[in-house]
């Protein structure tokens, strides 16, 4: 993609409410645009990298062998009477009437929905277990949406959905997800705590949070340090590896603000291991075993010829959250840095030229095709301004490699930036070598 063509609308005006440096460098670099109040487009650059997101927590999910499937935004309000959700749900949920008077929903969750399809089609334990998933819009009528796509009301959300027929298996899925979890937020670059956490309007008495720390998040969490230095690398997808994970992480003390005592903090963790900090919720997995397969009829035959309810469990992630999350969490002395995973672009290639020398645009243009004819996804900046204009700009975006052609190049060879800072001049052979 060519800069000049790029639709990426900079701009300098920040609302006041914008505090968080996601928040405004999202409106600054032209990511997202707010349309009401919790409300966003996603623009070109924004969008870009939502999807990249999308693709690696499908990836993950797709290798437990979780199935993707779309449940529509709109939902009908009998299931969540059936489930007596309807009226627990609150305020938080948007209520519509159709044209014939019909109560429908914008769907903030999913789990009426899902259990209805579920409880048409199967009917025997044999066909359990199931993890089933989407991607989809949510909305939540947040009383305080703010800090951007970090809290609003319409947001992209994963939620996943298993079907066991006892709780043994029912725990070996959550097992699972457990997992995928946190490999997919290792994989966006960045260390995700799982909480032992509050279930609130899910229900169910098994939940953890994945919390990445932030100075500006929402959550607060109560943990021994030494959670952190578990090694993921150890473990595989077998039954008896995942419950040998799930152990460790659980004798580790980590806890949300809901689940904290002090008292248990002061005898489980010696006083310099405890860690009292924020973070950003950026995932969220529940059991609640029979909670809506009771009340909506959701029953399999098992083995020796009975009824059983089906044993479910819930488990989302903040897709569009996790964009602003990544900007907190790697924005570092006033400079953004992607991941690579998730960079809206490869690398950036930034020539210095002027109307009267077009000379390294032109050696541009060819490192750019080059690129090109290897998948690498390069973004040219084609535009006539300053050297010192272009590389602000880029600092802003945060594309982690730069390919700079200016008096530091020669005829073959180019002047390469990484996303560490550290500058070489490379061939172009080298530099492609080193973005693949
Ligand atoms: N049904 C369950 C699991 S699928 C559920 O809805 N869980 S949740 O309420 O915890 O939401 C899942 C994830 O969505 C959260 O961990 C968070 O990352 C994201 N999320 C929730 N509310 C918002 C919001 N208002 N704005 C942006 N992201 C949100």
């Amino acid at each position: 993609m060519r800069l000049s063509k790029l639709f990426l609308p900079i701009t300098k005006d920040l609302p006041s409410d914008a505090t968080i440096k996601s928040h405004q460098l999202m409106l600054r670099t032209g990511m997202i645009k707010q349309s009401a109040a919790g409300i966003y487009s996603w623009l070109p650059l924004g969008f870009k990298v939502m999807k990249k997101i999308e693709q690696i927590v499908r990836e993950e999910q797709n290798k437990i062998g979780a199935q993707e499937l779309l449940m529509p935004t709109i939902q009908s309000a009998e299931i969540w009477k059936e489930s007596g959700r309807y009226d627990d749900y609150g305020e938080e949920m948007l209520r519509i009437k159709d044209r014939q008077g019909r109560e429908i929903l914008y769907g903030p969750t999913n789990e009426e929905l899902i259990t209805d399809i579920f409880r048409s089609s199967i009917k025997s334990y044999k066909s359990l277990p199931q993890i089933l998933y989407h991607i989809q819009w949510k909305f939540r009528d947040e009383i305080r949406p703010r800090f951007g796509v970090m809290r609003c009301r319409e947001f992209y959300m994963k939620d996943a959905y298993s079907f066991d027929v006892d709780d043994e298996s029912a725990k070996l899925s959550y097992n699972k997800m457990f997992y995928a979890y946190l490999k997919t937020f290792k994989r966006l670059g960045l260390e995700a705590i799982p909480m032992a956490a509050d279930t609130g309007p899910i229900g169910g008495d098994l939940s953890h949070e994945f919390v990445i720390l932030a100075e500006t998040g929402e959550s607060k969490i109560f943990a021994d340090k030494s959670i952190l230095k578990i090694k993921l690398d150890k473990y595989n997808e077998d039954k008896s590896s995942l419950e040998k994970m799930r152990n460790e992480f659980s004798e580790i003390y980590a806890v949300t603000d809901e689940k904290f005592s002090k008292k248990e903090f002061d005898k489980k963790v010696k006083k310099d291991n405890q860690m009292i900090t924020k973070g950003i919720e950026v995932g969220h997995i529940f059991y609640f075993s029979d909670k809506y397969s009771k009340p909506l009829n959701c029953f399999v035959d098992t083995k020796d010829g009975k009824k059983t309810s089906i044993k479910m469990g819930s488990y989302g992630i903040g897709v569009s959250r996790l964009v602003a999350a990544i900007i907190e969490a790697k924005f570092l002395n006033n400079k953004m840095k992607w991941p690579k995973s998730v960079s809206p672009f490869d690398v950036v290639i930034i020539p210095n030229f002027n109307k009267n020398n077009t000379e390294n645009l032109k050696k541009a243009e060819k490192v750019y095709e080059e690129l090109k004819k290897q998948n690498i996804d390069a973004l040219l900046d084609d535009t006539d301004e300053s050297m010192s204009s272009k590389f602000t700009k880029h600092e802003l975006i945060g594309i982690p490699n730069q390919i700079i052609i200016g008096s530091k190049s020669t005829s073959d060879k180019f002047e390469y930036k990484n996303d560490k800072d550290v500058s070489s001049i490379i061939s172009l052979e080298e530099i492609k070598s080193k973005l693949i």
